[in-house]
């Protein structure tokens, strides 16, 4: 972001002050004042912990705003986060903020067996063999825009892939290697009914990867890719011009959304952000489906690719199938409003919003026209949640905040005529701002990617804790921190600081009664063989060993199990017990083994017993008293 060059000992605060000044001529000078301003602050007062004293009224306490959730009681909101970096999903109940569960997704998981068994490892192996991922953007699937509790898609940004993870079991159950997209960044179901899930390729490469255009970014392109969320199949794909980044359905059918920076086509940084606009992509669902049947698309890595770059013929005629919406430079968040009515998209590199009017659009000759707000914000809008009121609340990164807008207002203040940069204005529409400590990326409140957001809690996914908790090394929590949104009058307040392991970025917050886990498996909704108390057998068979065994309170089917050094052993093994909560495992020392065994649910492993000796499979879940005694024998016998 700077041209000058980083030196080992700047402070964070130095550092932040170099990112705002390429902005320096893009934002009021007052708020650079006042910002520059806060910063000194915080620096002089680095080390010490009450920033925010008792009497600072943005704050409150849990029990004044109903965030207190006694012990033994239930949170009333699901909120599934994308963890970033770390691969999986994490859920946390709110507003206790408290963490009830990991999903893995794209990493292996020595806890719950996840890449250790045939089925998990298999799905692992076939989408690519990756190791890890980047899951950013956990959507929860619904049904007339309403969270119907079925699935929640996740997208890895790093590998290209986009996951589903079934909600009865709370498991990654399906993962897409995305064809043509290196990146997949913004995920999102199309609603109102989740027809597709979206996957939006960020990176742009040659068009098929192959080794060809190695040199010619010109020729680089991105996709957009529309998978079935019950095949996982990628059915069709839209090519487009610059970088794709985040994305958001409209409600009625018909629009996605994509925010993206890079219209420049470049590959560099400076490159990359030239230009002073970049674009919203608003792409015609229905009009690429009749491409798409028409036949007028061309196959690349086994999937229809649709060209919808600016001059193809198909976004020639009245009824073009990408939008190009000319937004301030480098767009990242993008959001549409709980009635339908807008997409917002958060400026990032420039202070303000766009308000899409997504009616205008389909009307409209020129998709610019449907600009019908660009309120100034702040520094750094990167994401913008609802509150169901006509409120958006956005995360200004730069300036640590998070700011409250009123939609119409903003409509309303917006000039006829291009808003003026000279304007050093904040918004009208502006109507309060929260600091959240520090650096926010995305923000969610409660229900608000569906038609009618609860407005009562509100997270802000905040990259940095700096000193907020204890030192744990270099390495430091994020803070997500809960805010309360609930009393237009008393304004926000921040109730909770939630340390976090690296990187929540989007999340998803659901009533809890839309969501019905299971608490046992049903063996019909799985492919291995359920085995019984009464069918444990071992087979053998040409060097092939499959030893079927249950597994229970404190015993498993076989005390002893001998096979031969070299022998290629499957072990299936069942948890036959119907009780809660009670879950076994089948753990194998040195074989690098460990299944785990929920209620009712079967689980295989297949390996090469390769070094002779005697090896105690037990349990790792303490289940019993008897629990350490819940062990056998695996005795591989030397060759001859
Ligand atoms: S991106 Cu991470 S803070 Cu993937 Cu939605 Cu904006
Ligand atoms: Cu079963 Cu421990």
């Amino acid at each position: 972001m700077t041209d000058t060059p980083p030196s080992d000992d700047r402070t964070t605060d130095e550092i932040d002050a170099a990112d705002r000044e390429p902005l320096f001529d893009r934002i009021p000078r007052r708020d650079f004042m006042k910002a520059g301003a806060a910063a000194g602050a915080m620096g002089s007062l680095a080390g010490c912990t009450s920033l925010l004293k008792d009497d600072d009224d943005s704050l409150a306490s849990a029990s004044e705003v109903g965030a207190y959730v006694p012990p033994g009681e239930h949170d009333d909101y699901y909120a599934f986060l994308g963890a970033g970096q770390s691969g999986e999903i994490r859920v946390y109940g709110v507003p206790s903020m408290r963490q009830l569960m990991r999903i893995p997704v794209f990493q292996t998981d020595s806890a719950s067996g996840y890449g250790y068994d045939n089925r998990t490892s298999e799905m692992l192996e076939d989408a690519g063999g990756y190791t890890w991922g980047d899951a950013h953007h956990p959507r929860v699937s619904q049904t007339d825009n309403d969270y119907d509790g079925r699935w929640a898609f996740v997208n890895d940004k790093a590998n290209g892939r986009m996951a589903r993870v079934d909600l009865e079991y709370f498991e990654t159950d399906a993962i897409v290697d995305v064809p043509n997209q290196q990146g997949t960044h913004g995920a999102c179901c199309l609603l109102p009914d989740t027809k597709y899930v979206f996957g939006v390729g960020e990176l742009r490469v040659p068009m098929p990867n192959d080794g060809r255009d190695l040199d010619d970014p010109d020729a680089y392109t991105s996709v957009l890719a529309a998978i079935d969320p019950e095949t996982m199949n990628v059915e069709w794909e839209v090519e487009v011009d610059g970088n794709m980044d985040n994305a958001d359905s409209g409600k009625e059918g018909r629009w996605f959304f994509a925010t993206g920076y890079n219209s420049e086509s470049g590959v560099s940084e400076s490159e990359m952000s030239a230009s002073d606009t970049d674009w919203v992509k608003a792409f015609d669902v229905p009009a690429i489906e009749e491409a798409v049947e028409n036949g007028e698309y061309e196959e690349i890595g086994g999937v229809p690719v649709v060209d919808g770059t600016r001059d193809s013929p198909l976004n020639d005629g009245d009824r073009p199938i990408v939008r190009y919406v000319d937004v301030a430079k480098s767009p990242h968040g993008i959001s549409v409003t709980p009635d339908g009515k807008y997409a917002i998209a958060s400026g990032k590199l420039d202070p303000t919003a766009s308000v899409i009017d997504i009616e205008t659009l389909g009307e409209a000759d020129d998709p610019n026209e449907s600009i019908v707000a660009r309120p100034n914000l702040g520094m750094g809008p990167l994401h913008t949640a609802y509150d169901g009121r006509g409120h958006a609340y956005t995360t200004l990164f730069i300036d640590s905040e998070v700011v409250k807008w009123d939609i119409e207002a903003a409509v309303e203040a917006y000039p006829e005529e291009e808003p003026d940069p000279d304007d050093e204005k904040e918004s009208p529409a502006v109507v309060e701002r929260i600091s959240v400590h520090y650096n926010p990326g995305h923000l969610i409140a409660a229900e608000s990617y569906t038609a009618d957001p609860q407005g009562d809690w509100l997270i802000s996914l905040n990259k940095l804790s700096k000193d907020r908790f204890l030192n744990v090394g270099p390495m430091k929590p994020e803070n997500d921190q809960l805010i309360y949104i609930g009393d237009d009058d008393e304004g926000m307040k921040l109730v909770k600081d939630t340390p976090s392991y690296a990187e929540p970025h989007d999340a998803s917050i659901v009533s809890a009664d839309k969501i019905n886990p299971a608490d046992v498996y049903d063996p019909a909704d799985y492919d291995a063989e359920f085995v019984g108390g009464e069918d444990s057998e071992i087979t053998r068979e040409d060097g092939r060993v499959h030893v079927r065994m249950y597994s229970m309170r404190n015993e498993f089917g076989f005390e002893d199990v001998t096979v031969q050094e070299g022998d290629e052993v499957t072990f299936t093994v069942t948890n036959i017990e119907r009780t809660p909560d009670i879950l076994h495992s089948l753990a194998i020392p040195e074989y690098d083994i460990n299944l785990k065994l929920a209620p009712q649910d079967t689980r295989e492993v297949t390996f090469t017993a390769d070094e002779p000796g005697v090896y105690w499979m037990y349990c790792a879940f303490f289940c019993s008293a008897l629990h350490m005694e819940m062990r056998s024998r695996l005795i591989v016998e030397p060759a001859e």
